[in-house]
Order: C-alpha cells, then structure tokens, then sequence
C-alpha cells in the first residue's frame, strides 16, 4: 500500500480544513490547508519528475525545517522515488559519505550548505525549485485533472533512506518503506489516541525519523493541525505555546529540560490546554520527568524507537507511565530479549532487545554483510541493552556499543576519535560521554600525546570535519589509557572530568 492511500483521508478529505502552520525563510509564518498541499504534491511531482527523477532514484536534502521539506516528501512518495535527509549539522565529510554511498540524482539544499558538498555533486537551490513550484501552481490552470500518475507503490517500496551510524562509526542507510511508515504511524496513532483534532507543534528536525517518521507521519495519517518550525529555539518555545495552543509535543529529553525553564504559571497555562508530550530518542531521566509532572500537571511518555524499526515500545496512553522505562510493545512490533547466543531470557534478566514486525526496515543500503549481520531469521538485532519487569515494562539498560547521544544526536566515539589521531601528536585517544543536566552526556576526549595538547586548535580542526554536537568539550592529556590485558579502554578508570 502506498503511502498517499494512508494520507488520502486528510489530502482529499479534509482538504478545506488548515492543515500546517510552516516558518517562512523571511521570518514569518504561511498556513495551508491540505487541499494545497496536495496540489503542491502533484505540481512538485510533475516538476521533479521533468528533471528526471523516476522511481527508485535517490533524491537527497539538507534543509531546516521548512514547507520544502513537507513538499519533498509528498512528492517523493507519489513519484515512487526515495528521500535521503542530511542533517544540516553535518560537514563536508560526513555529508561526503551519504552522498556518496546513497548516489542521489541531486542534492536540494541552500547555497550556504551547498558549499559543503563534494565537487561535482548536482545540487538544486531550494528557493529556485520552490520558487518554479509556486509559478507552476499559478500558471497552471486547474484542471480538475492531476498533472502526475503516481507510482504504484506497495509496502516494500522505498520511501527514505536515513542514515545510522553502526558500532564502527561509518553511517549506514536504513531502507525504510512505505509500509514501515504506514505500520508506525498507525501504532502510534492508535496508541496515543491522537485524532484531527490535535494541534502537534513540530520542533524536532525533519531530517531524523523522530520529527519525519513519527511527527509528519502521524499528522498526515489523522488530519490534524500541524506548527513546524525551523528549529527548538527554548528561548522561544514558550511563547510557541502560548501562541499556538498545541495539544500535542514530541521532544528529546534536552528540550524537557529547556521547558522547565518555564515559570510557574506558565507550565500551568501551557499544561492546561496541552494533551500529551512525548519523548524519546534518548533516556529521560526519572527526576526530569517528574519535575515536569509537578509544573506542567502531565506524565510526560515515554517511548523508544531507533532508525532501523522505527517505533518499538511505548508507556502507554492511559495506563501507568513508568518512569526510567520505555513500556510495552506497541501494537504490531514483537519485542524479545535475548542473551549473547540468540535465546530469550527471562523476565528480570538483562539481554539484548530483538525485534520484529512491519516496522522494521528492509535492511542497509548496499550493504548486504550489515544487512545478514543484524537480522536473524526475520528477528531485527537492535544492539540495545534491557530488562523486561514480571509485568512486561521494559527498562533500556544501555547499548552493546559506545554510543553517546548528546541532545538527541548520536555520536559514535571512533569516528572523532579517528579524526583527533590524524593530529599531530596524538598517540592514542578515547572519547567517552560524561553526564550533562541539559543534554543528557556531551563528549570528553582523553588523549595520550608528545605534547600538552593544543585545545583550539584540535576543536578548530575537528569543527571543519565533523557536526559541532560532536565535538568534544574538554581534551585530556593522560599518561596512558587504562586497558584491559585484550588491549580494551577501560572507560571507567579514566580520571573524572571536572567541568
Ligand atoms: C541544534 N543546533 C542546530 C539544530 N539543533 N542547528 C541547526 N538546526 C538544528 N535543528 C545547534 C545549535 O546551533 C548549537 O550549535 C547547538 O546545536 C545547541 O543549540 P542550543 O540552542 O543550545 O540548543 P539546546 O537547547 O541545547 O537544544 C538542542 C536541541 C537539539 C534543539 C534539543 O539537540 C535537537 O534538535 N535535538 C533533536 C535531535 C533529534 O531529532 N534526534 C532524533 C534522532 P553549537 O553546538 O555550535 O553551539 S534519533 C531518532 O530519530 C530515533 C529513532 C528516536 O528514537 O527518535
Ligand atoms: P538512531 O541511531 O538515531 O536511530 O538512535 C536510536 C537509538 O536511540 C536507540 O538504539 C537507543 O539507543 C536510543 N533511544 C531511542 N529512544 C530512547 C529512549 N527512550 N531511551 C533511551 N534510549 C533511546
């Protein structure tokens, strides 16, 4: 089933009713109501399908949030052709990476980004492509007829290609389908009873699956009001709220934190007339949650998905949302966990969470070994450490890598730590996440090096080659680096960092 059936009802059936308040470039706002932008899903095919695209092609974009990105994706999906999202932090060469390894037909993006792109990369101008759209919308006349056929596409059918970093640090592309955006939005549609009558404030970016697969798709499934803004600025989200009235929030822990900046009869008037937040994308700490509880009068839930299976598991909508845990499966998504060798253990008995369902992605992009390597007789190895309670809640305990997820972003330690031994110097470097109130860990460097190391300029350097939220916050210098007799950096034993 093709992913415009499950919009059908809100594009053709609501299409007189608001559907998205968007920011504009020039610092104001646009609203549409979803007749327009289903119009703009066809002319846009029709434009992109005039620049060659067909289905199956790659189409990437690095973008903030903004009425293009909406555009991109809706088109996309009615010419069968697949998104690839960059992340608007990512430098030359992560970028580099993606684009290389994805091969899109073209990258649409700013001329600031532009910049950033390998030579010889075809790029298009976002303004001059939306700008062809709006002149195509006007001087076409409305026929009643679409101008494109859209593809014939089913629930394998490519729809984005998002890129994960596994345990070596090198992205990978989860394929991720029609049918796997389908299936989530319908769990949590379902789960989080949330219907056109919700108004989502959108503030996750829309190049992670947390703001796309979860925050688009859920408002294109009901029919509901959407707000998307550029970013999460926290010195404006108040005021977002004030203004807009949502019913509905999705955020990483870091924004949570951001909000209870708030002052007290704030958080009460936001609370009033708010539904439910939702978190995810890294842990929420307990104490988080329940100061949130105390100011904005809701249990925030929390839930927990990864890029590959989209959303797993879920606290759920009325019964009790504990806090330190992720819940139960959502409708749909079998979760086990299983020891080292692959058998399931039992109840209070850590193990790796294994999953399965039509959530789960159709594996990594021309990586076949990858691919074999994480799933198991149809099982989706999550390399997620946890524990299941008698009751069926289920606790994250960690990961099987050395993932570190700073404001909701991964970092994985051996790509900058890569990057920092190509310095002068550098002998030999670790990188481990330290705890950070506002962004749940931040990365430290320990170096082993000839000499005291030059903080500025490895910062400098790292900052042209990688995003900034993986840049180390502190570098250092230690005389050795703890090991195991394997030859293992014993994290633990490294020296406190004192900020
Ligand atoms: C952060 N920055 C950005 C953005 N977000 N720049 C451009 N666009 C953005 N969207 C930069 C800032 O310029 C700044 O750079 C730094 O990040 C921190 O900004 P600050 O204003 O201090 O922000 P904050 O209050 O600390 O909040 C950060 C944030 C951001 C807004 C919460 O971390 C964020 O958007 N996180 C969401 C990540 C996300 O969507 N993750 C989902 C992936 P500088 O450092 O140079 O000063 S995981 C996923 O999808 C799985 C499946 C799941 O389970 O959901
Ligand atoms: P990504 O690689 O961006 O898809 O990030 C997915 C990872 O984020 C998962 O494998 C988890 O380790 C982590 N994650 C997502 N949601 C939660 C959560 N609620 N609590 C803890 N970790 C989470």
């Amino acid at each position: 089933m093709s992913l415009l059936s499950l919009y059908a009802p809100s594009l053709h059936g609501r299409a007189h009713h608001a559907a998205l308040e968007v920011d504009t470039p020039g610092g104001g706002t646009r609203t549409l109501t979803f007749g327009a932008l289903d119009e703009r899903r066809d002319c846009l095919a029709a434009l992109l399908a005039a620049r060659g695209l067909t289905a199956g092609d790659r189409l990437a974009f690095c973008l903030p949030n903004r009425l293009a990105v909406i555009d991109l994706w809706l088109a996309a999906i009615t010419l069968g052709v697949i998104l690839v999202p960059i992340n608007v932090l990512y430098r030359g060469r992560e970028i580099a990476h993606i684009v290389g390894d994805a091969e899109p037909v073209a990258v649409v993006t700013t001329p600031e980004h532009a910049a950033d792109l390998p030579a010889g990369t075809t790029w298009w101008d976002v303004d001059t492509l939306a700008q062809e759209l709006e002149s195509a919308l006007e001087t076409t006349p409305p026929s009643g007829a679409p101008r494109t056929t859209p593809f014939d596409a089913t629930d394998a059918t490519p729809a984005a290609l998002i890129y994960t970093s596994g345990t070596t640090g090198v992205a990978k592309g989860a394929v991720l389908t029609h049918g796997n955006f389908a299936a989530n939005a319908r769990a949590l549609v379902t789960s989080w009873r949330i219907t056109a009558q919700d108004r989502y404030l959108a503030a996750l970016p829309l190049f992670h699956v947390h703001g796309l697969g979860n925050g688009v798709q859920c408002w294109l499934a009901t029919g509901c009001h959407m707000k998307l803004v550029a970013r999460f600025e926290h010195e404006r989200a108040l005021d977002w709220f004030d203004t807009y009235r949502p019913t509905l929030f999705f955020g990483v822990p870091t924004m949570y934190v951001r909000l209870l900046e708030a002052p007290a009869h704030r958080a009460r008037e936001i609370g009033a007339t708010m539904r439910l937040f939702v978190s995810g994308s890294a842990p929420l700490p307990a104490q988080v949650l329940e100061a949130f509880a105390e100011r904005f009068g809701h249990v925030i839930l929390e839930r927990y998905g990864m890029t590959e299976t989209l959303m797993n598991v879920s606290n759920p909508y009325d019964g009790e949302r504990r806090a330190g845990t992720v819940g139960l499966p959502l409708p749909g998504v079998e979760v086990e966990i299983r020891d080292e060798a692959g058998a399931p253990v039992s109840d209070g008995t850590s193990g790796e969470l294994w999953v399965r369902g039509a959530n789960v992605c159709a594996g990594y992009w021309k990586r076949p070994d990858a691919t074999a390597a994480a799933f198991v007789q149809g099982w989706f190895r999550t390399g997620d450490l946890g524990v299941r309670a008698r009751d069926g809640y289920i606790t994250l305990q960690g990961r099987r890598s050395d993932l570190i997820i700073s404001g909701g972003f991964n970092i994985y330690p051996r790509e900058v730590e890569e990057l920092l031994l190509a310095e002068p110097g550098v002998r030999e470097v670790t990188i481990v996440g330290v705890p950070d109130a506002r962004r749940g860990e931040v990365p430290v460097a320990y170096l082993v090096c000839d000499a005291e190391p030059d903080a500025e300029a490895l910062e400098r350097s790292l900052r042209a080659q990688v995003a900034s939220f993986k840049i180390p916050r502190a570098f250092i210098r230690v005389a050795a680096l703890p090991r195991t007799a394997l030859g293992k950096v014993q994290k633990h034993l490294l020296p406190a960092y004192e900020p």
